[in-house]
């Protein structure tokens, strides 16, 4: 029988590109250009899997391609808010995703944003490299600290339980939280966390919110100009999660009229653009969407991707099915 024929759109570690080769028919992005949608609708028609990143853009109207021969779409990420599901599911697509193995990488980066934004990190290291630092003093760069503070968590899943671990255990937090379903105490074993009934209440209570829910649909702009509003004005914004989970003009006007003490953003809207109005300012930490972006991280999404692909040509259903 011939091998599955797949496709990844980008480089990946270079264990896992072995793995898959050594496993399957294996196209790979030797130069990891970013894929047009052309390039992904021909990836459609001419391989059994087709591999995707967050950078793919698989919507309706690439999915709508002519005789598709996919009948997978292995993501290698846990967000998959850049696959439109619905359209995928009417073509036959299975999709699947790599939730659990980035979790703590995930979790450690909201953390060093927390710290980075509150303790003026950024604004220091600019200051030095520039030449500026003109020596110690008590009034130079303070900051906020953690400890004591209250942290509002959006989106209590794995993700939002990590960090919520860390920031209690680590720098002795107080955690409230949304979620739009109940969480099971089990899973907030050994924590001490409040659910709240409405985002407003955690907005009015932290000190520091930090996002961990899913992008797209109806959690686009989660994160308005009213519920910017809505947040302490000596309060902190993180977003590990989506960008699109937040208005990025919205934060950017409240950061320019100091309604925001700062934000620490991993995350944007039109990736790789930032707003511009956030690049301007001081109080913003901006990361290129380094979530994940550990060695041991990166490779074990990508064999929990080919864990996922085994499963679904030996005809069973894989394990991180999410459509
Ligand atoms: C990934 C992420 O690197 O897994 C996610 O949801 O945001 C990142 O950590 C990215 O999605 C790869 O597709």
């Amino acid at each position: 029988m011939p091998r599955p024929r797949i496709l990844v759109t980008r480089r990946w570690p270079d264990a896992v590109e072995r793995r898959l080769c050594a496993l399957f028919d294996t196209t790979l992005n030797a130069d990891d250009h970013r894929l047009s949608a052309d390039e992904l609708r021909a990836a459609l028609r001419a391989h059994d899997a087709v591999l995707p990143t967050v950078s793919d853009r698989l919507d309706a109207g690439v999915l709508a391609v002519e005789a598709p021969r996919a009948r997978i779409l292995a993501n290698y990420g846990v967000g998959y808010s850049h696959i439109d599901v619905d359209a995928a599911r009417e073509r036959g697509l299975v999709v699947t995703n790599t939730p659990g193995v980035l979790t703590d990488c995930t979790a450690d980066l909201a953390l060093t944003l927390m710290l980075m934004v509150a303790r003026r990190a950024g604004e220091g290291e600019r200051e030095l490299r520039a030449g500026r630092w003109t020596g110690w003093r008590p009034t130079h760069l303070v900051g906020t600290r953690l400890s004591g503070k209250t942290l509002g968590i959006i989106g209590m899943g794995r993700i939002g339980i990590a960090v919520a671990r860390r920031a209690q255990h680590g720098f002795g937090m107080q955690v409230v939280f949304f979620n739009r379903s109940p969480v099971a105490a089990e899973a907030l074993a050994g924590l001490q966390a409040t659910q709240l009934e409405h985002i407003e209440d955690v907005l009015a209570q932290a000190d520091f919110v930090s996002l961990h829910c899913p992008g797209g649909g109806a959690n686009r702009h989660l994160i308005d100009a009213a519920r910017l509003a809505a947040m302490k004005p000596h309060a902190f914004l993180i977003n590990t999660a989506r960008g699109d989970v937040v208005d990025e003009a919205a934060l950017a006007a409240a950061l320019q009229h100091g309604r925001l003490a700062g934000a620490g953003l991993d995350v944007f809207e039109a990736e790789p653009q930032v707003h511009p109005g956030l690049l301007a300012l001081e109080n913003v930490v901006l990361l290129p969407h380094l979530g994940s972006a550990t060695r041991e991280t990166r490779e074990a999404m990508g064999m929990r991707v080919v864990d996922n692909l085994v499963a679904f040509f030996d005809g069973r259903r894989p394990p991180d099915q999410v459509s």
